[in-house]
């Protein structure tokens, strides 16, 4: 069973709300006063050359398809744009939207009868199902795929007087969204000058049907207006799917039989609203599997109600988690005589029963509900048993199962894994991916800010879609989920270190020093943990490199240049709090990372002070190198008494870890260089001695039975011991030199 920890009170939530106003989106009147339908504009361009690939513009999720081909469009003060009934009403307010923020200060909305007479001063935008004719025209030969979620983008440089004009045609609404979050992404200026949109044909559509998040951790919820946030994110990322599943809310779980108190009921109804308008579709969890009488026609109908009274909000996907249930005993008699002993065959038989019959009565006979979802109970490894033998040949094929890879935090998913995991379930799987989920005890006192990795290419092939299970932090949640998009919409062409870059920047706004500080905090919080010892991914591999370099530079002598690199790293870390907190950054991740931030700022400073210490003992100034030193300490001693926000997370007031196991190692390493200056290699080459060091000094290993120590040099050499004290909790061995 899980672990249960107490909570405090929520800390409040911080809604970020987009301070974009729509204006002057007033239909119809043209300038001159003249109408006119709109040129043929596709047929006046001369295709222009093609640029270097290293010009594409940066766009995320990565399209199936981007060309360049040809001088960027100025956008005009006034702009044009042309929609009709077809027209999707979301992506036609994040059109206007978009355009107010990148240099219109007029938008006119017409239809493509009533556009304004062609003015090469009034930039078009053509918005709507890609078929129509104008658009299809301006398309040309970059078609909007003929798939779910597809689109193309086209833009027209406007030649003997034409306008300039941008085509966003859609195969559905979802694509005619998607497509103007690609228009987007190609806005761009030099300082000063007029905004201008990239030159590009784009031709796109996602690898995967399902993209997303399952909100689906145990600990505190997310408030509504973190909700609300994230899905204004979704839409920006082109995720299409949010799954309500949230442990820690009864009426999810241990009260499934009761219905939502009305102020809830409201904000889950505003809540699918705004999932509606960003093209995510809201998916609504209950998982009964803790108490369900599976034969009793009571609990069937409480069950069905829940899902009546959302589908009454417009909720139209469902899902019935039987994840972390006890599933070899009954929770009722009744089921003993209808399944039989309790045990693994007999659980499935129950639960097929359950989902088949709300497929059949409740799924198939509500209009427009998507095909139901469940988690199984064997949801995590590919062993074939009883309890999947049954579900793979009788649950209804309709059904859509979830798998979160061969553990509950797999180390990496590949295509063989997810090919053995369709033959097992009978169907293409829906990945629940557990990443970056902070809820477990191996999560305790981090947030996971590594890039989403480690899935192979080639999953779309066997999966029906990944959703990303986040933290109880929604904001510092988006890293992760942004790549989770990323490689969901085209998992062939992702890549995480691209990914992860744009991540950042995309939470900072396209600011490049908070995006440089993002990166540099996001290294410090790189470890992700399996539920086992080994890690799937390492910590701190930046600084780790740096910290590598330093000590391989220092001990060939090179000690200034050794010190100028390392300490330019750690003033970096020292500053990156103040500049994610600077006011680029969504100030959701800075309440999201606050002690984390905090205990960032007091290991870069007393890294920076080490180094000085360091650096001054090298110079000949032990009494100053001592006075750094131990301010680095008690700089340490602040770091370590930093505390996490019990309400915020499972793991309850905790400390912060912060590049743990590199920047801790090297901090009681670097001490122990000053206790023992003047032993072994660093005398020896302080002196210029040019003996080899395995000649003039004793190998011995640093003190073990410390975890700082993981990540350090693995040996080092040393004189003979003839002192003994303790340097950062852990027993130093001072030497005399013994050449
Ligand atoms: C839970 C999930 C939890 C995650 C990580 C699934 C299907 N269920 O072990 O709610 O957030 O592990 O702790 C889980 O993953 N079970």
């Amino acid at each position: 069973m899980r672990r249960r920890i107490a909570r405090g009170t929520p800390a409040a939530a911080v809604a970020v709300a987009a301070a974009l106003a729509l204006s002057n989106s007033a239909p119809s009147t043209s300038a001159s006063g003249n109408s006119a339908p709109l040129p043929a504009a596709a047929t006046q361009l001369a295709p222009a050359p093609q640029l270097a690939a290293a010009d594409l513009p940066a766009v995320f999720p990565t399209p199936q398809s981007l060309a360049r081909s040809g001088d960027d469009i100025a956008v005009t003060d006034r702009v044009v744009v042309v929609t009709d009934a077809r027209t999707d009403t979301s992506a036609k307010a994040r059109l206007v939207e978009y355009l107010t923020a990148h240099g219109a200060a007029r938008v006119d909305v017409t239809d493509p009868l009533h556009t304004p007479k062609p003015s090469p001063h009034l930039l078009t935008v053509l918005l709507g199902p890609a078929q129509r004719p104008d658009i299809a025209r301006t398309l040309g030969r970059t078609r909007a795929p003929d798939r779910t979620d597809g689109y193309a983008v086209s833009v027209r440089p406007g030649r003997h007087g034409a306008p300039d004009v941008v085509a966003l045609g859609g195969h559905d609404g979802a694509g005619q969204f998607y497509a103007v979050q690609t228009l987007r992404q190609l806005f761009h200026r030099a300082a000063g000058k007029r905004w201008k949109v990239s030159n590009v044909q784009v031709s796109d559509h996602p690898s995967m049907a399902l993209r997303g998040t399952i909100e689906g951790f145990y600990g505190q919820p997310w408030t509504h207006a973190e909700r609300l946030d994230q899905m204004d994110f979704y839409g920006d990322i082109k995720a299409n799917t949010y799954v309500y599943a949230p442990k820690d809310d009864p009426y999810h779980r241990g009260k499934w039989r009761d219905p939502y108190p009305a102020d809830k009921l409201n904000e889950l109804g505003a809540l699918v609203g705004r999932a509606a308008a960003n093209h995510v579709r809201f998916t609504f969890a209950v998982s009964p599997g803790e108490s369900i009488c599976y034969s009793d026609p009571a609990d069937r109908t409480a069950l069905t109600a829940k899902l009546q009274a959302m589908y009454d909000l417009g909720t139209r996907a469902f899902s019935i988690p039987l994840d972390d249930i006890s599933y070899t005993k009954w929770n009722c008699d009744a089921d003993l005589t209808t399944y039989g002993a309790p045990g693994r065959s007999a659980a499935a038989a129950a639960q097929v029963d359950l989902l088949n019959d709300l497929q059949r009565n409740f799924i198939a006979t509500h209009e427009g509900a998507q095909p139901l979802q469940m988690v199984p109970t064997e949801y995590g490894d590919l062993t074939d048993t009883a309890y999947k033998q049954k579900l793979r040949a009788s649950l209804d094929p309709a059904v859509v199962v979830m798998w979160t890879g061969t553990d509950v935090v797999p180390p990496s998913i590949t295509n063989t894994q997810a090919d053995a995991a369709s033959q097992l379930f009978g169907r293409k799987v829906f990945v629940w991916d557990n990443y970056p989920v902070n809820d477990y005890g191996n999560t305790s006192g981090r947030l996971l800010l590594a890039p989403y990795d480690k899935r192979e290419a080639g999953l779309s092939d066997h999966l029906s879609g990944i959703v990303a299970n986040p933290m109880n932090q929604p904001y510092a949640s988006k890293v992760a989920v942004f790549g989770a998009a990323d490689f969901a919409w085209n998992d062939r062409a992702y890549q995480a270190a691209t990914n992860w870059q744009r991540a950042m920047s995309y939470l900072a706004g396209g600011n490049t020093a908070a995006t440089e500080a993002l990166l540099t905090f996001g290294d410090l919080e790189h470890l992700a943990p399996t539920f086992g010892a080994t890690p799937w991914q390492s910590q701190a591999p930046r600084l780790s490199a740096h910290v590598t370099r330093f000590w391989t530079t220092w001990d060939d002598g090179d000690r200034e240049n050794a010190v100028r690199e390392l300490r330019r790293y750690a003033r970096g870390v020292e500053r990156s709090a103040a500049t994610i907190r600077g006011g680029a950054v969504q100030k959701g991740f800075t309440t999201d990372a606050a002690p984390w931030l905090d205990a960032t700022q007091l290991w870069g400073s007393a890294a920076v002070k080490m180094i000085d210490a360091l650096s001054a003992r090298d110079h000949g100034d032990q009494p100053g190198s001592d006075k750094l030193a131990a301010e680095s300490r008690s700089l340490q001693a602040q770091a370590r008494a930093v505390r996490t926000v019990p309400a915020r997370n499972t793991w309850g007031e905790v400390a912060p870890k912060v590049g743990d196991g590199v920047l801790d190692s090297f901090l009681v390493q670097a001490d122990s260089r000053l206790t023992l200056w003047g032993c072994g290699e660093s005398s020896a080459r302080a002196r210029g001695d040019t003996r080899s060091t395995s000649s003039a000094s004793t190998v011995r290993r640093p003190p073990a039975g410390t975890a700082a120590f993981a990540g350090s040099r693995p040996s080092w050499r040393m004189g003979t011991a003839v002192d003994s004290r303790t340097v950062g909790g852990s027993t130093m061995v001072a030497c005399e030199k013994n050449w």
